[in-house]
């Protein structure tokens, strides 16, 4: 009760209130935007969509963070689609220049690898490992779908993918492996993947959609321990269509939270739903929360982006929704995000409801997410995408990212919004987010793509954006 009314009041806050920059950091300051390092797709090809999806890790366990990048559209060797996922080395001389591309071990067109990305170590071995998903991957005669593992060592992965994951029963078009994810769901130490699949139909319900989990460990195989469904599969619910792992009940185990944007919610078609599925040493098969929006509206898409991390600095991970079609007001579309604080006794009752300080119609703010110290008071920060947002007559869809200033309590109050230096319409900025230490100075950097950037003229060819932060200032 205490906080519904508490999402009550921030909502009401946030209606009003526009708090811009309190003069604190170097990436919203009073000297105006900072500059980001900008990192054009390597290969530019229109419609390429380089920064469709991002992932950050030690690939080369050289104590730094990589940037990973997905390009699912990219041509390769005359294969359209084919898709690939180039690799940005960390280090104190960060400069954005690829130092490996992985794609398929035979780039077919339509494969799509890297639309999903996820780097951590699930063999167990102590070296960060590779998972790329590859949605459009044949398998036999079908497109079912695969997911390629790369495991880590001392240095980069090499180009031979060391297991190849697909669905149980692969099924043709169910787009296994658009989305990866890890986490520890059974606490043996070792991260697990998790697979959706959001086309597969499910007991005769067409496109409902499921996950599949692997389990990771010195034993990891390509035969998945556990598949996820909704508790009352639906068609066209596109389960799966998001997936995260974290501990959000503070139990030690990495909980799984499964996004259904398109679930209809009583008569509310599209109006979407997540569902929550707490880890354990035994894996979870039924979910133990269903989460919805609040006030449920038809086509909200409540449920995609499902996100994770501690954006109120208690040291528990939150959980974090998105309902990017959500209409805000009379601003149609305009988005809104939902925060649900960790903790031993977590429910489905979001603490926090958020829209843009600024509303704008179609807009789709909360349709990317990320939380860690970007301003760099030592606070985790929430970021949220809002890539459609509309900055001027002649900048449709160019996009921007909220920045709030996270911490005990986390309060959303604003503290601005962030744009590309040189916004271009339909660039679709603010796509993704990632935060991470890519130029070791023991701060965190921000990382936002913009799949609709044109590069050398190449239409939608993607960018990505790299906010350095700056050890003096
Ligand atoms: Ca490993
Ligand atoms: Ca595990
Ligand atoms: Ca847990
Ligand atoms: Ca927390």
């Amino acid at each position: 009760m205490v906080a519904r009314v508490h999402v009550m009041v921030i909502g009401v806050l946030l209606s009003f209130v526009v708090c811009l920059s309190p003069a604190i950091n170097q990436l919203v300051s009073s000297q105006g935007v900072p500059s980001p390092l900008v990192i054009p797709n390597p290969i530019p090809q229109p419609g390429a969509w380089f920064g469709y999806w991002v992932s950050t890790g030690d690939l080369n366990h050289d104590g730094v963070s990589d940037l990973v990048v997905g390009a699912y559209f990219a041509d390769v060797a005359g294969q359209r689609d084919a898709g690939r996922v180039d690799v940005f080395l960390g280090g104190s001389n960060f400069t954005g220049s690829v130092a490996v591309s992985y794609h398929a071990p035979t780039p077919q067109a339509g494969g799509e690898f890297g639309v999903g990305v996820a780097i951590g170590d699930v063999n167990g071995d102590g070296f960060a490992d590779l998972i790329v998903g590859s949605e459009g991957a044949q398998v036999g005669a079908l497109e079912g779908g695969r997911v390629f593992v790369y495991f880590g060592g001392p240095t980069l992965p090499d180009a031979i993918p060391d297991l190849i994951l697909q669905a149980p029963q692969p099924q043709d078009k169910a787009e296994f492996g658009r989305r990866v994810a890890l986490g520890d769901i059974n606490g043996d130490g070792a991260m697990d993947i998790l697979v959706g699949a959001h086309l597969a139909d499910v007991g005769g319900q067409r496109d409902a959609g499921e996950v599949d989990v692997f389990l990771g460990g010195r034993t990891i195989d390509a035969i998945a321990d556990a598949q996820l469904r909704a508790t009352t599969p639906q068609a066209n619910a596109l389960f799966g269509f998001s997936v995260v792992a974290g501990d959000i009940n503070a139990d030690g185990f990495d909980d799984i939270t499964v996004g259904a944007l398109l679930t209809d919610v009583a008569e509310l078609t599209d109006a979407g739903r997540a569902e929550v599925f707490f880890g354990g040493a035994s894996l979870p098969r039924t979910s133990a929360l269903t989460l919805e929006a609040p006030n449920p509206q038809a086509g909200a898409r409540f449920g995609f982006p499902v996100d994770v991390g501690d954006v109120n600095g208690d040291g528990v991970t939150d959980l974090l929704i998105g309902a990017y079609f959500t209409n805000v007001g009379n601003r149609l579309n305009a988005g809104k995000a939902f925060i649900y604080l960790g903790g031993r006794s977590f429910h489905s009752i979001p603490d926090y409801e958020l829209a843009s300080p600024q509303p704008r119609m179609g807009a789709r703010f909360g349709y990317s997410f990320a939380v860690g110290d970007v301003i760099g008071d030592r606070r985790p920060d929430l970021v949220v995408g809002s890539d459609l947002a509309n900055l001027g007559p002649l900048l449709a869809n160019a996009g921007e990212a909220v920045i709030y200033d996270g911490g005990v309590p986390f309060d959303g109050a604003s503290a601005g919004p962030l744009q590309a230096p040189e916004p271009q319409r339909g660039g679709s900025y603010g796509f993704r987010l990632a935060v991470a230490d890519l130029n070791d100075d023991g701060r965190r950097d921000l990382i936002v793509t913009a799949i609709g950037t044109a590069v050398n003229s190449q239409r939608e060819a993607g960018a990505v954006f790299v906010y350095l932060s700056r050890s003096s200032r």
